[in-house]
C-alpha cells in the first residue's frame, strides 16, 4: 500500500524550491500544523467538552467570543511563540497585534496574520469552521517589529493557508508555487497529501452568496444574481445556489467544484464584511495560485492597499470565468453609483 506523504516530508521536500531557505518557513508551517491538530481535537468534541458557548469576552468586531474562538486563538499564538519564527502576530480576536519576544523569537523573519477560527457561530450547530493564515516576511530591520510589519499588501505574501474542520480535516496551503492539500489522517495523527497541485475550474456552476440581503446589494451584484439565474443550457444556467455561511466552506467547495463566492458591501456592510487581511487577502492568495481569480468587484484583492488591521473589503472569488462575469456587471454601475444605489437602497428595474 503506498504510504501518502505528511505535511512535514512534503514542506521538507519543496523547501529546495526555495535555495535561501534555512528551514525557517518549513518550520513555521510545521507549527501551525501542529496547533491546528490540537484545534482540531477540540472542535471536533465541542459538542461534549464545556468549550460551547460564549466565551463572555468581546473580539474586536464587537461579536460574543465563543470558547471555541478564544481556544484557537490562545493555541495558535501559543505554536507560534514556542517556534521561535514569528515575531509578530495579526488575529481577528486581538485588538491589537502581538508581539512574540520571546529570546527565540527575536530575529525571527516571519509575520502571521490569521482568523483562528472563522465561522465559530456554526459549531454550535455542528457545520465545518476554518482557520485562515497569511505569512510575509518582516520588513523592519531592527527593534521590534510594528504594525508596518502587519500591513502589507496581499501580494506581497510569502504563504497562506486555511484549515477546514469539516467531515475530515483538511489544511491546504500555498508558498506562491501552486496549492496542496492535506487531510488528517488520525490514526496517525499527521497531514496527509491528498490534493496535489489543486486547480480551480475556470468555469462552474456554483454561486455562493446570501441573497437574503438582496434588497441591499449593489445594482451590479443583483444584475448578476439574475443573470445566474437565468435559464440558458449553452452556458449551464440557472447555476446552483450553495451558502453555508462559514467562509473557508464555501470556498473550499468551490476550489474544488468551480463556483463564485461574493460577499459584496452591502447597505449595512458599505465597506463589505470581511477582513482584507486575514480572511479576502490569504484566501485570494490561495484561489489565483490555483488558477481562479479575486477581486472587490473593481479591482484585485492583493494589490488593494491595506491600511488598518481589522480593515474590510468587498470580494468576489473563485472560478476566473465567474469572477470576469460578475465584473463585466459591476462595471455597469461606478463605485460612486453603487454607493448612491444605497442611499435610497434603489430597487433594481
Ligand atoms: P453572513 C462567518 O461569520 C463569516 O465571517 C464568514 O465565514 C462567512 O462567509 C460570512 O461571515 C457569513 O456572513 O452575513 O452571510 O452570515
Amino acid at each position: 500500500m503506498k504510504i501518502a506523504k505528511t505535511l512535514g516530508q512534503f514542506i521538507i521536500e519543496k523547501q529546495a524550491d526555495f535555495p535561501y531557505a534555512k528551514g525557517e518557513l518549513s518550520r513555521l508551517l510545521r507549527d501551525i500544523g501542529i496547533a491546528a491538530k490540537i484545534v482540531n481535537r477540540e472542535v471536533n468534541k465541542a459538542g461534549l467538552a464545556d468549550i460551547l458557548g460564549e466565551a463572555g469576552t468581546i473580539n474586536v468586531q464587537g461579536e460574543g467570543q465563543k470558547k471555541l474562538d478564544v481556544y484557537a486563538n490562545e493555541q495558535f499564538i501559543s505554536a507560534l511563540q514556542h517556534g521561535g519564527e514569528c515575531c509578530i502576530v495579526a488575529s481577528e480576536e486581538n485588538d491589537e497585534c502581538i508581539h512574540i519576544d520571546s529570546e527565540i523569537s527575536k530575529d525571527a523573519k516571519y509575520i502571521v496574520a490569521m482568523d483562528p477560527l472563522d465561522g465559530s457561530s456554526n459549531i454550535d450547530v455542528n457545520v465545518a469552521v476554518g482557520t485562515i493564515f497569511s505569512i510575509y516576511h518582516r520588513k523592519s530591520t531592527e527593534g521590534r517589529a510594528t504594525i508596518d510589519d502587519v500591513l502589507q499588501r496581499g501580494t506581497e505574501q510569502v504563504a497562506a493557508g486555511y484549515v477546514i474542520y469539516g467531515s475530515s480535516t483538511m489544511l491546504v496551503y500555498t508558498t506562491g508555487k501552486g496549492v496542496n492539500g492535506f487531510t488528517l489522517d488520525p490514526s496517525i495523527g499527521e497531514f496527509c497529501l491528498s490534493h496535489p497541485d489543486m486547480q480551480i475550474p475556470k468555469d462552474g456552476v456554483i454561486y455562493s452568496i446570501n441573497e437574503g440581503y438582496y434588497t441591499h446589494f449593489p445594482d451590479g451584484v443583483k444584475k448578476y444574481i439574475k443573470y445566474c439565474q437565468v435559464e440558458d443550457a449553452a452556458t449551464k444556467r440557472p447555476y446552483t445556489s450553495r451558502y453555508i455561511g462559514s467562509m473557508v466552506a464555501d470556498l473550499h467547495r468551490n476550489l474544488i467544484k468551480g463556483g463564485i463566492f461574493i460577499y459584496p458591501v452591502t447597505a449595512s456592510t458599505p465597506k463589505g464584511k470581511l477582513r482584507l487581511v486575514y480572511e479576502c487577502n490569504p484566501m485570494a492568495f490561495i484561489i489565483e495560485q490555483a488558477g481562479g481569480k479575486a477581486s472587490n468587484g473593481y479591482q484585485r484583492i492583493l494589490e488593494l492597499d491595506v491600511e488598518q488591521l481589522h480593515q474590510r473589503s468587498a470580494i468576489f472569488i473563485g472560478s476566473e470565468n465567474m469572477v470576469k462575469k460578475a465584473e463585466e456587471m459591476m462595471l455597469c454601475f461606478s463605485p460612486q453609483q453603487t454607493k448612491k444605489s444605497f442611499e435610497g437602497v434603489v430597487e433594481l428595474q
